[in-house]
Formats: structure tokens, sequence, C-alpha cells
């Protein structure tokens, strides 16, 4: 009869703090707001977690403490414990609910898998460059963005891949992550359910800025979104005509002032963070490991896009950023501007 008491005893106060402790871990919000329609049975997988862990949190807890509290040893008693050989009915319940649990999250698991990976064959597609440390987005229509912008309610599928080392493509609210492996072409699919501005992170360390490699992630209607790409294609198209595939200084001029150069490298000789470009083209460059290159056109070019290449003797290794998400005709541009400064 005691015993029973202390039973159910036990059984309310477990049913008590799980509920308790299910609630308090559930009020702390530990997932940002559900942006995509992979979140539902992500989100709901992770609920079902929190509460399995609760419960089981509650079922040894209430019974060490209430032993701890109720069964201490009184004042002035020197009897030993009774002892116990282990208990062949308990060790084979502690063993199979157990199992048939993992078994039962193992199954729901990869039902979960299933459904965020349904494939939409009409999905739109992108292709994602990951670089030291940025993010590069190449529409179909033929333009490159430093931010992704997709419809809403539609599946896209971002094909990424990575200029460099590894990096992992995340979007907190649309709650999938995917590894970016160097050499590899990774598919990402994604239907974003609510209309807002997010951010991509690199959620894998890949070197001194890899806390900055972030880009926004910008959910728009379907009509904004083709008016976005609209504005874009047409302005890629009559850059393409105007330049006719032929590097254009003025423009290269124009990149220098706009995309950052001008913060490290003159014009006119002055040392700053980077060389001068004064007399830079087809001179002789001492590298720091020694040897000497011509500053040539694929010198000039490399130095831009893959700056941890070659370094310039006399500068720290992997102080210039790292510009690979300038197109190649940018590129040719800016070298042909660095061309001009004799
Ligand atoms: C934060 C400073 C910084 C910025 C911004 C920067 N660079 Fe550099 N750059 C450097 C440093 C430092 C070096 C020398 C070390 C090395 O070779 O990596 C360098 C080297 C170069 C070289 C090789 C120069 C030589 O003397 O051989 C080229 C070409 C170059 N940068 C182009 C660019 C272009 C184009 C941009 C803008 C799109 C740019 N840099 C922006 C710091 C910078
Ligand atoms: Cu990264």
């Amino acid at each position: 009869m005691q015993n029973a008491r202390h039973f159910v005893l036990i059984a309310v106060l477990v049913v008590i703090v799980a509920v308790l402790t299910y609630l308090g871990l559930d009020a702390i919000g530990l997932l940002p707001v559900a942006a995509s329609a992979q979140s539902a049975p992500i989100d709901w997988l992770f609920d079902l977690e929190l509460k399995l862990i609760a419960f089981f949190f509650a079922l040894i807890m209430v019974p060490l403490v209430y032993s701890l509290v109720v069964f201490r040893r009184k004042d002035g008693d020197e009897t030993d414990a009774e002892h116990i050989e282990g208990n062949t009915g308990l060790e084979i319940t502690w063993t199979a609910i157990p199992l048939l649990i993992v078994i039962a999250l193992g199954i729901i698991g990869a039902d979960n898998l299933r459904q965020v990976r349904i494939v939409d064959p009409q999905a739109l597609e992108v292709k994602v460059v990951a670089f030291q440390w940025g993010w590069r987005f190449e529409y179909p229509q033929g333009f490159v963005s430093n931010q992704l912008y997709l419809p809403v309610d539609q599946q896209v599928v971002l094909k990424m891949e990575s200029q460099d080392v590894l990096h992992s493509f995340w979007v907190p609210e649309f709650r999938v992550k995917q590894d970016i492996v160097p050499g590899r072409v990774e598919e990402y699919r994604i239907t974003p359910s609510l209309v807002g501005e997010y951010k991509v992170r690199c959620a894998e360390i890949c070197g001194a800025s890899h806390a900055y490699m972030e880009s926004p992630v910008v959910v728009v209607s379907q009509a904004d979104y083709d008016q976005w790409v609209n504005i874009r294609a047409e302005a890629a198209k009559a850059e393409a005509l105007a330049s006719a595939g032929k590097p254009d200084a003025t423009r290269g001029e124009k990149l220098y002032q706009e995309s950052g150069c001008k913060a490290c490298h003159s014009l006119d000789g002055s040392k700053g963070v980077g060389p001068t470009w004064k007399g830079l083209a087809g001179s002789a460059r001492k590298l720091a490991d020694g040897s000497t290159v011509t500053a040539n056109q694929d010198y000039l070019a490399e130095s831009i896009t893959l700056p941890i290449a070659k370094t310039v003797e006399g500068y720290p290794v992997n102080a210039m950023p790292n510009f690979g998400y300038l197109t190649d005709a940018q590129v040719a541009d800016l070298v042909a501007f660095i061309e001009t400064l004799k």
C-alpha cells in the first residue's frame, strides 16, 4: 500500500514536470519564423523530439530527486539497505521500449526526409557560387546578382558550387542546410512560403572572413519577382550588346571606383594597403615566395579573382578580399583599365 502511494505520487510529478519542461523549452523560441514549405515536417519532428526530451528528463529527474528526499537515511538509522540482485523483467522492459522508440524515430525521420525532398519538375533553377567570402547567384536569364531573389510558393532548385573551399548554404528560416564541396554540384530544393527578407550565411568555417559571408535572400510575390528578373535580364542584354565582348577601360575605371579597389590601390604611384596600379601592367613583380612574374593579363586577372594564388613581396597574404563575384567581362574591363595606367 505504502509503495503504491509512492508510485502514484511519482507518476503525477513526472507528468507535471514533463509538461512544464516542454512548455519552458517551447517558450524559448528555439527556431526562427518558418519561411518554407519544407519547414512544416521539420518543425513537426523538432516539436515531437522536444516532447520526448521533456518526458524523459522528467522520468529520470523526478524519481531521482524524489528518492534523494523521501528515502534519505534518517538520523540514527544504522541498518543496511536492502540488497537487490537485478530484475530481469525490468531490464528487458528498459531495453525493449527505448529500442522501439529509436526504431520509430528512425522511420519517422526517414519519412520526414522524403517529404522535405519532394521534387517539383517545374522548379525554378538558380546557380549559386560560394567563394571566400561571399555568394554569387547566376540566373538562367543570363545575369548575376549578389542577392538571392525568389518568388513565393514556387519550388526553387539551387545548383551550388564552391570556387575554393568547403562552404555551407544556410538560411535558418528555410530550415534545410546544405554543405558545398569543391568540385561537386550540390542540389538544394526549397519552396519559400513567406514573403520577407532573410539572410544566407555560411555555416562551415571557411577562413578569416567566414563570419561575414552572408548575403540577402529576398522572397517576393511572383509579380515582383518577374519584374526584378526582367529589369536585370534587359540590363545584362544591353551591356552584352554594348561591349560585344570587348574589354573597356572606362567601364574598368568605374568598377575601380565602385567595387572598392580604390580603398587599397592608388593610381598615382603612392603605396596604400595594396600596391599602386601605376606602371603595374607588364612590369616584373617580385612575389613573397621569391619568384618573379610578369604582370600580364593572366596574372592581373588571377590577382583579382583569386588573390591568395600569388602574393606580392612585402604585402601580407590574404590582405585583399576575393572578388570572385566579378564576371569574366568585368575582370577584363578592370585589366584593360590597369593597362592604361603607364
Ligand atoms: C582591402 C584592400 C584591397 C582591396 C579592397 C583590393 N585590393 Fe588588390 N591587393 C591588395 C593587396 C594587399 C595586394 C598585394 C598582396 C597580394 O598580391 O595578394 C593586392 C594585389 C592586387 C593585384 C596584384 C598587384 C601587383 O602589384 O602585382 C591586383 C591586380 C589587384 N590587387 C587588383 C584589385 C582589384 C581589381 C580590386 C577591386 C575589385 C582590388 N584589388 C581591391 C589589397 C586590396
Ligand atoms: Cu564559407
